[in-house]
């Protein structure tokens, strides 16, 4: 069977969609910050739209900075509103739903599709699929996207960041090795900064390279389960599966961390805008529920969950922070490594009772 995996980046997006608010904003320089609140411009730059972005403005640079970098234009200086990005993410992210066998949300801007039934394995009927998407993405919600199809996910991701914005880049099975060989290692997933350092002193420059790399040589240097899935993935092989955490029966968000990490107290600090917006949802809904789960990916890409049960159904934000911490230490105690972690909520029953919202999970 060959796969039809997709995965999707909204372009610039909170830039974007400050764009929209505000179309007067469209044709100068725009930055999106999140501002500290210490001086007028202490704080970094969340995004910025490709008029800013050539001029050097780029993510997490000062805010101080991007000002000078745009000194003498129009420039317009947004705070961040990320409840704002949130509305918009959740109603692209339902349009790709409407078309796709298999759905994996991978962050507010992103998500990873399995449309290999829909299409029929037929790459053709794959792309006409996907051009639809983009257009009712872009007629409804008035958003442009990049988007990746590829026999796998490992390629569907990278080829979706080749051509940006507006972009659609189709890596046919047959094209896969050529389109992923000179492509710098750094990007191929799992392969953070630490990693690439150590590629790099061994020679390994692009993916060809590393695809070239027996995997003994790799072992001295990684794990065994890691130094498979490099060698592999260098060579067009990831039987990685789309996996839908979002499911009926229960809501979760992911995150990747910004660096591998075991420390629960740093780990929670990059969790809780997610989990606030997991907690958001439950409302929404207007469900209770039951079970509490976070779930590790560690660094060899291996999956650990941690799941609580508690008699009485609730949705309290903070005994949910709560369970989730505690549940995080317990994962953590195993002296693990984790890349990404999600939390996870499940067992539903209706929202009535709001008397009990403080019991939950005490
Ligand atoms: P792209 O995909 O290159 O067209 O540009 P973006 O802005 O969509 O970049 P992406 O996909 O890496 O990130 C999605 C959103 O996440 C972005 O619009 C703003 C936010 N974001 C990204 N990097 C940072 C950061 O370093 N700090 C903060 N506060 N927000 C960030
Ligand atoms: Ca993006
Ligand atoms: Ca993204």
């Amino acid at each position: 069977m060959t796969r039809v995996i997709g995965h999707l980046d909204l372009d610039y997006f909170y830039a974007q969609v400050e764009e929209i608010g505000d179309p007067s904003v469209k044709n100068v320089p725009l930055v999106v910050c999140v501002f500290s609140g210490r001086t007028e411009t202490s704080g970094v730059v969340s995004t910025a739209n490709y008029r800013a972005r050539k001029m050097g403005v780029r993510s997490s640079m000062p805010i101080a900075v991007a000002k000078r970098r745009l000194e003498g234009t129009e420039a317009k200086f947004i705070r961040m509103d990320r409840a704002k990005y949130e509305a918009y993410s959740n109603q692209v992210m339902d349009i790709i739903k409407e078309y796709v066998d298999v759905m994996e949300q991978t962050g507010i801007d992103e998500t990873f599709f399995d449309i290999t039934r829909k299409s029929e394995e037929d790459y053709a009927a794959a792309t006409a699929m996907v051009k639809d998407i983009k257009l009712t993405v872009f007629e409804r919600e008035k958003l442009t996207c990049s988007v990746g199809i590829a026999p796998n996910k490992v390629a569907a991701k990278l080829a979706s960041d080749f051509k940006k914005p507006d972009g659609l880049t189709v890596i046919l099975p047959e094209n896969l090795k050529a389109f992923m060989d000179p492509m710098p290692v750094e990007k191929l997933y799992g392969v953070g900064p630490k990693n690439t350092q150590i590629l790099k002193e061994l020679g390994v420059m692009t993916i060809g390279d590393l695809g070239r790399k027996d995997l003994e040589s790799l072992e001295r240097v990684f794990d065994r389960k890691f130094s498979v899935y490099l060698h592999n993935a260098a060579n067009g092989f990831d039987d990685e599966p789309v996996v839908s955490y979002i499911e009926a029966k229960q809501i979760s968000r992911i995150i990747t961390l910004k660096q591998d990490s075991g420390d629960s107290q740093a780990i929670v600090a990059q969790l809780s805008p997610a989990i606030e917006d997991l907690h958001r949802k439950v409302i929404e809904k207007g469900v209770f529920f039951r079970s509490v789960s976070v779930i590790g990916i560690l660094t060899d890409l291996s999956i650990k969950t941690r799941t609580k049960t508690v008699e009485v159904p609730g949705n309290d934000l903070l005994s949910l922070k709560k369970a989730i911490n505690e549940l995080l230490v317990a994962l953590l105690g195993e002296g693990v490594e984790l890349r990404r972690v999600g939390a996870r909520v499940s067992d539903f029953s209706e929202a009535k009772n709001q008397s009990f919202l403080s019991e939950y999970l005490g």
